[in-house]
C-alpha cells in the first residue's frame, strides 16, 4: 500500500513538473499578432505655415499615439493631392482617406452648405462654436454620408477679409469694377457682384499666381491665410471686413472608412474633437499677428467699423433671398434659429 502511494505522489510530482517545465518558455508563445498599419493620407490646400496644418499635425500626433501605432498619417499641404473638389472627388471613389476642404466647394455637391456663404451669417466665434458642435452642426456632417463622405468635424478657417492690389476699400463702392477670386461657390459669386464688383471662382491653388500677373486684382480669406500664404508680397490692400466666416470641414471616405476598425474609427473622431478645438484656439490667437504681419509687409490695412461694416450687410443681404430656393428655407430657419439661440441681445 505504501510503496503504491509513493509511486502515485511521484508520478503526480513528476507530470506538475513537466507541466512547469513547458509554462516556463518549453512552448513558444504564440508570435505577436503582427499589427497591420494603416495609412491615412491627408491633402489640404494651404501651405505647412497654416492653422490647418497646425492643426492636423496635432491630430497625427493624437492618432498614431491612441490607436498604438495601427494607424499612421501622412499630410500633404499645398493642394499636391489636388484642390479641394478634386480630393472631394477622391475621397468619394476611395483613392484617398481624408481632407478638410472649406464649407463653400462642399455646395457642388449639397447647396445646403451654401448657408454658411451667406455674408454677416455668424455674429462671432463663440456662436460659431455653439451652432457647429451642436446638433445642426453634427446634421450637416452626418448629410455628407449621402455623397460617399464620412464627416468628422469642424476645423477653422475663419472669419473673410478682402484683399486687392486696386485701391483702398470702406465702402461698397469701392469694390466696382474690382476683378474679385472668389471659391467655387455661387453665393460668393453673387454676393460679390451686388457689391459691383467682376468676381471670378478659382480653385486655390491658382491664386497666388493670377494676383502676381495681375488677372485678378483681388481675393479674400481669412488674416491667417492672407499672411501665411505671403499674399502681401502681390497686394497692397487689405478690409478687415469679416463679410463671412468659413468652416473647414474634417472629412474622410466613407469607402475606406466602413473597412475601418470599429476602435480605430473612435480613434479618428476624438482625435478630430480634441485636435479642431486645439486648432480653432491656434488660429484665433495667430489672427491678430497675421493682420499686423500684412501691415508691417506694407500693406494698407483697413478695418471697418461697424456702420461701414453694415453697409457691406445691406448690400450683401439680397443673396440669402436669392438662395433661399438651393439653400432650403427650412436649412436657412433651423441655422438663424441656433444662432439666435446662442447670440446674446
Ligand atoms: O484646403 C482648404 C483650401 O484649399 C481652401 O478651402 C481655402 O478658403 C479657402 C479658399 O479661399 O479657397
Amino acid at each position: 500500500m505504501k510503496k503504491t502511494f509513493k509511486l502515485v505522489s511521484l508520478c503526480v510530482m513528476l507530470a506538475a513538473l513537466a507541466a512547469l517545465f513547458a509554462g516556463c518558455g518549453g512552448s513558444q508563445p504564440a508570435a505577436e499578432k503582427k499589427v497591420e498599419k494603416r495609412v491615412i493620407k491627408v491633402g489640404i490646400g494651404l501651405n505647412e505655415a497654416s492653422p490647418q496644418y497646425k492643426g492636423l499635425q496635432k491630430f497625427k500626433e493624437i492618432v498614431e499615439k491612441e490607436s498604438k501605432g495601427r494607424l499612421e498619417v501622412n499630410i500633404f499641404a499645398n493642394a499636391q493631392l489636388g484642390d479641394d473638389i478634386k480630393m472631394m472627388t477622391q475621397l468619394r471613389a476611395g483613392t484617398l482617406e481624408m481632407t478638410v476642404p472649406s464649407s463653400s466647394p462642399i455646395a457642388t455637391l449639397d447647396k445646403k452648405w451654401m448657408v454658411f456663404d451667406l455674408p454677416f451669417l455668424f455674429p462671432n466665434e463663440e456662436v460659431v462654436d455653439k451652432v457647429l458642435d451642436g446638433p445642426v452642426g453634427q446634421k450637416f456632417l452626418d448629410s455628407l454620408s449621402a455623397h460617399g463622405l464620412k464627416g468628422l468635424g469642424y476645423y477653422e478657417n475663419g472669419y473673410r477679409q478682402l484683399t486687392n492690389s486696386k485701391r483702398e476699400v470702406k465702402e461698397p463702392a469701392d469694390v466696382k469694377g474690382l476683378k474679385i477670386r472668389t471659391m467655387e461657390n455661387p453665393v460668393h459669386l453673387a454676393a460679390w457682384r451686388l457689391l459691383g464688383a467682376n468676381p471670378t471662382p478659382m480653385p486655390f491653388s491658382e491664386v497666388f499666381s493670377a494676383m502676381q500677373q495681375k488677372t485678378i486684382d483681388g481675393q479674400e480669406n481669412p488674416s491667417t491665410t492672407n499672411f501665411l500664404q505671403k499674399f502681401y508680397e502681390v497686394q497692397k490692400f487689405n478690409t478687415i471686413s469679416n463679410h463671412v466666416y468659413t468652416p473647414f470641414v474634417a472629412m474622410f471616405s466613407k469607402k475606406i472608412w466602413d473597412t475601418l476598425a470599429k476602435e480605430d474609427q473612435d480613434v479618428i473622431l476624438k482625435a478630430t474633437k480634441e485636435a479642431s478645438v486645439w486648432q480653432r484656439k491656434y488660429n484665433r490667437d495667430m489672427m491678430k499677428e497675421c493682420e499686423e504681419g500684412m501691415a508691417k509687409n506694407g500693406v494698407t490695412v483697413t478695418k471697418l467699423t461697424p456702420e461701414q461694416q453694415k453697409a457691406f450687410a445691406d448690400a450683401t443681404a439680397p443673396v440669402a433671398k436669392q438662395f433661399e430656393a438651393e439653400i432650403g428655407a427650412d436649412t436657412i430657419k433651423e441655422v438663424m434659429t441656433e444662432i439666435a439661440k446662442y447670440t446674446k441681445k
